[in-house]
């Protein structure tokens, strides 16, 4: 048996925006080759039977590794994270604070993702029905509610999800946080100033800013106030 190559060839499928921005963003801080390849959700492109079969379940991230697919965000982020530990993306396996980094990342995957997908596709979790889509709706507002509520306590006065630095779980932070200023809300969410100073710490990194700007170019998508970027300026900087 041949040992595998390293690093792998690296393929991440995502849609611009979508929770896949958290993948992006760790691959583009490993330092690692990779290819991005764009399936665009808003115009259909994860239903398209080349990705479907490639990956069954037709949703972003997928990452595709020497041929191989895996999904799910937290998969993809503790296996770019591993690919390389001298980046520090993730404490080290075995440790308190390697499973404080899955407690994050299981909150936003389970808690946090879960209720915005109520909030955005009602249809989801209560089918077509008027009666169904207004009940789960508002259920998933107070669920994200609550959920703002944790990620608030549990920051508490650190810059970052983990402590002093910055790890694959402060970027999967992001992509929640501006989905939190989506105008498909149709309820006031409560103020978050941890979470957005947070959010405006992972911002100001330069590869963050690289993809959000690769992003948008498949689907030029808004950003909150004070997260202005230029592609003019992302281009000369890159
Ligand atoms: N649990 C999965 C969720 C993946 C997921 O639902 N992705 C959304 C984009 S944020 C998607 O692909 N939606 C398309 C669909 O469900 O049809 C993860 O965390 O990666």
């Amino acid at each position: 048996m041949t040992a595998p190559s390293f690093p792998p060839r690296l393929t991440l499928y995502y849609s611009p925006k979508a929770c896949s921005l958290a993948s992006h963003i760790a691959l583009e801080e490993s330092g690692l080759p990779y290819v991005a390849a764009a399936v665009n959700i808003r115009a259909q492109e994860h239903r398209r039977p080349e990705y479907l079969k490639l990956n069954p379940s037709g949703t972003v991230p997928a990452l595709g590794i020497d041929g191989q697919i895996l999904t799910e965000s937290q998969a993809i982020l503790t296996y770019v994270a591993d690919l390389v530990p001298e980046c520090n993306l993730l404490p080290r396996t075995g440790t308190l604070a390697r499973a404080r980094a899955h407690q994050w990342m299981n909150l936003i995957s389970s808690g946090v993702h879960v209720a915005f997908r109520g909030i955005f596709r009602p249809q989801t979790y209560g089918g077509e029905s008027r009666e169904g889509i207004a009940s789960v709706s508002d259920q998933s507002h107070q669920n994200l509610t609550k959920a703002i509520q944790t990620i608030e306590e549990r920051l508490g006065e650190h810059p970052y999800a983990l402590g002093e630095n910055f790890s694959v779980v402060d970027g999967y932070l992001l992509v929640f946080y501006l989905w939190s200023h989506d105008e498909r809300l149709q309820q006031k969410l409560p103020e978050r100033p941890r979470w957005r100073a947070l959010a405006e710490r992972v911002w100001s990194r330069e590869s963050v800013r690289k993809v959000v700007a690769r992003e948008r170019e498949v689907r030029a998508y808004d950003l909150p106030a004070g997260f202005a970027l230029t592609m003019d300026a992302v281009r000369t900087a890159a």
